[in-house]
C-alpha cells in the first residue's frame, strides 16, 4: 500500500526553539515527566470517527475534505482507512486509536452483513495492530446514526429499537476484546429526550442500566477485564440528554449498581456545554474514584454547541494534567482526540497541524502540572486553608464526636468568628499559576 500522506515525514520532538511547523515543540515521547515517559503518561489516541471518516459536513453545506482514501467501493474505503489510520499513527507517533463500528465500516442492509463486513476490516486492523505494536484504548458502537435511533436506543420507547442497540454493542464489544482494547464506551447519542408529553423518563432511564448490565454481563463472560465508561454531555443531539454530567451520571451508576465496573470518559468540550469546567468533571469523577479516560478536545466560549476543536488552551490542559497527576496517572484510559480539522482547514496537512498542536498542547499541560505539583506553593495553601479541620471543633465534627448540640454550645462560646477567617486570595493564587506557567 503506497502511502497516503507521502509529502510529511515522520513528526519528531524538535524542542521549544524550532520554528518547524511540522514538528513537536514540547511533546518528547521518551522524556520522563512525573515518573513516566511522556508517552505513557499521555497515553495519545486518534478517533477513528473524526480523522478517518469525518468529511467537514455541517447544517450549512456539504463536506469540504475527501475521506475516501483512494477507494473505489465501502469495502475498499473501510480498508484503505485502517492503512491511512496506521500511517498517521506512525508519522505522529499515537500509541492508541478508539473507534465506533460503524468508523470502522458502515452500515449496510442488514445487521448480518454489517457484522460480517466489520469482521473484515477489523481483521486487518488485528493484523496491522500486530505490525506496528499500536493498541486500542477504547471502541463503542455507533448508537446514534441509523434513522432507526431516531428516539433513542437503550432509551427508545420500542423494544425493536433496543434489541438492535443491544445486538450492535454486544458485536464491538466482540470487536474490541478482538483488538485487546482496555475501555468500551457508552455515550448516549440520542439517549434523551425532546418533550415529556410523549416521554416515560423513568422506564427509559431502567432500560438505559438494564443495557448496561447486559454489556457488563457479556463483556466480562468473553474476558473484558477492563473499563466500561460513561461519556457525560448534556445536550446535543436531544434537548435533554440523559446524561447530563459527572455528578449526573454518577448518581445513575451507583443507583442502579454499575459504579463497579464503570468510570467516566470525560470531554472537554461537553463539560463547558454543561456550564462546568474541564477540571471541575474532571474533579468530580476523581474524587468519586469514578476518573477513568479522556475526550481532549475544546469548545468556543463563544458557540452554544459541540465544536469539538483540537485543544490548544494551555490552562485548560494544565489544569486538567494535574487532575490526571492527582489521579495517580491513567490506569486504563488515556487522551483520547475527540477532535476534528476546522471545516476550512480542509487540506491533508491540516490533520497533522491538528494533532501536533493537541499533543504539544497537552505535553505543555503535562509539564506545567508537574511544575505545579513540585512547587507546591497551590497544594499548601488548600491544605492551610483546610487546616481548621484537623484539630478543635473541626476534627470533632469529621470524626462525629460534637453532636449538633454540642457544636452550638462551642459556636455560643465563641461569640462571632468573622474577623478570624482569611482571605482566599483567588488573584494571588491565579498569579502564582502565571508565575509556575511562564516564570524564570
Ligand atoms: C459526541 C461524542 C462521541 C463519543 C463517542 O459528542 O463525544 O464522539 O466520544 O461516541
Ligand atoms: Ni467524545
Ligand atoms: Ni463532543
Amino acid at each position: 500500500m503506497s502511502e497516503f500522506f507521502s509529502s510529511i515525514p515522520k513528526i519528531k520532538y524538535e524542542g521549544k526553539a524550532s520554528k518547524n511547523p511540522l514538528s513537536f515543540k514540547f511533546y518528547n515521547p521518551e522524556e520522563v515527566i512525573a515518573g513516566k515517559t511522556m508517552k505513557d503518561q499521555l497515553k495519545f489516541a486518534l478517533s477513528w470517527w473524526h480523522t478517518m471518516c469525518g468529511e467537514g459536513a455541517d447544517m450549512f453545506g456539504r463536506g469540504t475534505t475527501d475521506k475516501t482514501w483512494r477507494a473505489s467501493n465501502e469495502e475498499e474505503r473501510s480498508a484503505n482507512k485502517v492503512y491511512a489510520a496506521f500511517e498517521l499513527m506512525d508519522k505522529l507517533s499515537i500509541d492508541y486509536f478508539c473507534f465506533h463500528d460503524r468508523d470502522v465500516s458502515p452500515d449496510y442492509p442488514t445487521l448480518a452483513e454489517s457484522n460480517e463486513k466489520l469482521d473484515k476490516a477489523v481483521d486487518i486492523i488485528a493484523q496491522m495492530q500486530a505490525k506496528t505494536g499500536k493498541k486500542c484504548l477504547w471502541g463503542t458502537a455507533n448508537n446514534f446514526s441509523h434513522p432507526r435511533y431516531m428516539s433513542g436506543a437503550g432509551t427508545s420507547p420500542y423494544a425493536d429499537v433496543f434489541a438492535f442497540a443491544a445486538a450492535q454493542i454486544k458485536k464491538a464489544l466482540d470487536v474490541t476484546v478482538k483488538l485487546g482494547g482496555n475501555g468500551y464506551v457508552f455515550w448516549g447519542g440520542r439517549e434523551g429526550y425532546e418533550t415529556l408529553l410523549n416521554t416515560n423518563m423513568g422506564l427509559e432511564l431502567d432500560n438505559l442500566a438494564r443495557l448496561m448490565r447486559l454489556a457488563v454481563n457479556y463483556g466480562r463472560s468473553i474476558g473484558f477485564k477492563g473499563d466500561f465508561y460513561v461519556e457525560p454531555k448534556p445536550k446535543e443531539p436531544t434537548k435533554h440528554q440523559y446524561d447530563v454530567d459527572s455528578a449526573t451520571v454518577i448518581g445513575f451508576l451507583r443507583k442502579y449498581g454499575l459504579d463497579k465496573d464503570f468510570k467516566l470518559n470525560i470531554e472537554a468540550n461537553h463539560a463547558t456545554l454543561a456550564m462546568h469546567t474541564f477540571q471541575h468533571e474532571i474533579r468530580v469523577a476523581r474524587d468519586n474514584g469514578m476518573f477513568g479516560t479522556i475526550d481532549a478536545n475544546q469548545g468556543d466560549m463563544l458557540l452554544g454547541w459541540d465544536t469539538d476543536q483540537f485543544p490548544t488552551n494551555v490552562y485548560d490542559t494544565a489544569l486538567c494534567m494535574y487532575e490526571v497527576l492527582k489521579a495517580g496517572g491513567f490506569t486504563n484510559g488515556g487522551l483520547n482526540f475527540d477532535s476534528k480539522t476546522r471545516r476550512a482547514s480542509f487540506e491533508p496537512e491540516d490533520i497533522f497541524y491538528s494533532y501536533i498542536a493537541g499533543m504539544d498542547a497537552f505535553a505543555l499541560g503535562l509539564r506545567i502540572a508537574d511544575r505545579i505539583i513540585a512547587d507546591g506553593r497551590i497544594d499548601d495553601f488548600v491544605t492551610k486553608r483546610y487546616s481548621s479541620w484537623q484539630s478543635g471543633i473541626g476534627a470533632d465534627i469529621i470524626n462525629g464526636k460534637a453532636d449538633l448540640a454540642a457544636i452550638e454550645k462551642y459556636a455560643l462560646e465563641k461569640g462571632e468568628v468573622l474577623g478570624t477567617i482569611p482571605s482566599s486570595r483567588q488573584e494571588m493564587l491565579e498569579d502564582i499559576l502565571n508565575d509556575i506557567m511562564f516564570g524564570g
